[in-house]
């Protein structure tokens, strides 16, 4: 996320921008940069700790419990054994291993310690790539093999699917474009839309989001009713797109569809004859964001 002035910012994290000036100067949460012009510029890392903040409050904390939590949660990372910890690129990796390790043993707590502390240190986007995605697929993997993994598999992801939607609070408010979002029929697997969805609010999007198995009708439906700039449907086999063919090319006349997740392939696009969202979510967000985001005004 760029450096941005507190009207902007406010409207990216769903906060008002007196709130945030209260919680600069009570406690400390924020840590603006200065423009060449003596503005104060929030990023990134200010975005997290408000993310952590609300999710606090939400839990009921007093707003100084919310606020302490969020500025102890960047270091709790940093806390962990000397000798476990390697400087820069090492504390990823090892992150990623605590929260694996965390999921094997059930152990909410540690798995909320270490998200809080790598969203705080690295923001969304890192939070999402480096650590929460490949330690899900880590999880899988095991069940993959055979091993007996679907208990913690199921914790995990309905752990990861809450913390995830706690930092979409508010993702529909704002004046950016409009991202419909849902899982065509059949399909469960909704996390990564939702992570999808995370990164393109960073660019000031905002998002509807109707989730897992969701009929073409209703997506339509909510067409109609929000008017939405792209609508995103995502499915983990290609056979899905397959079986909603004729409705999924109905629902392209009414507002752009495009397919997405690792069962949007070439092959299923072309004879779908539906654009695709292919490679990675972050870039994925980022291509829609350059092909259907608002252009900067030109004199
Ligand atoms: C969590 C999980 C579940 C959870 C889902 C919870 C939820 N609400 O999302 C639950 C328990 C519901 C579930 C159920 C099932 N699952 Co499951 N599940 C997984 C698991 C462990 C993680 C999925 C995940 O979110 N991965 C993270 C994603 C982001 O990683 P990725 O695939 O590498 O994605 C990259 C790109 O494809 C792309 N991308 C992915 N999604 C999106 C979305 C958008 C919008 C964009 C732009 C890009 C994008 O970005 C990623 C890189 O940045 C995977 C294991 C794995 N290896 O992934 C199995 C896995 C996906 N599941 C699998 C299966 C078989 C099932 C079940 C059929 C099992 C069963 N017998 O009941 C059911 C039913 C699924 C259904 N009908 O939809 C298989 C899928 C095989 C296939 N290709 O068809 C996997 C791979 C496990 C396996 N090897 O057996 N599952």
């Amino acid at each position: 996320m760029q450096a941005l002035r507190i009207g902007e910012f406010a409207r990216r994290v769903g906060v008002p921008a007196t709130s945030l000036r209260a919680w600069e100067q009570r406690y400390g949460l924020l840590h603006p940069a200065r423009s060449a012009g003596g503005f104060r510029l929030y990023g990134e890392a200010d975005a997290q700790r408000v993310a952590v903040m609300l999710r606090g409050l939400e839990q009921g904390l007093s707003a100084a419990e919310a606020a302490a939590a969020a500025l102890r949660s960047a270091p709790a990372l940093r806390s962990a054994p000397a000798s476990t910890l390697r400087p820069q690129t090492g504390e990823l990796p090892l992150a990623r291993q605590q929260l694996i390790e965390a999921f094997n043993t059930y152990d909410e707590s540690a798995v909320h310690t270490v998200l809080d502390a790598v969203l705080a240190a690295y923001g969304l986007e890192t939070c999402l790539t480096e650590l929460v995605l490949p330690a899900l697929s880590a999880v899988g993997s095991g069940w993959e093999r055979g091993e007996p993994v679907i208990g913690q598999e199921h914790f995990a992801s309905n752990l990861i699917r809450a913390r995830l939607l706690a930092l979409a609070r508010l993702w529909g408010r704002g004046g950016g474009p409009l991202a419909l979002l849902a899982c065509v029929p059949r399909e469960q697997h909704d996390i990564s839309l939702i992570a999808f969805g995370l990164v393109l609010r960073t660019y000031g999007w905002r998002i509807v989001f109707l989730g897992t198995d969701t009929p073409i009708s209703t997506v339509a439906q909510a067409v109609a009713v929000t008017g939405p700039t792209v609508c995103v449907l995502s499915a983990f086999a290609p056979a899905l797109f397959e079986a909603q063919g004729p409705a999924l090319r109905r629902l392209a006349r009414t507002a752009p569809v495009l397919l997405s997740g690792p069962g949007a392939d070439a092959e299923i696009a072309q004879r779908l004859r539906l654009p695709r969202l292919g490679g990675d979510l972050v870039a994925a967000a980022r291509e829609l964001d350059n092909s259907f985001g608002p252009r900067p005004q030109t004199p």
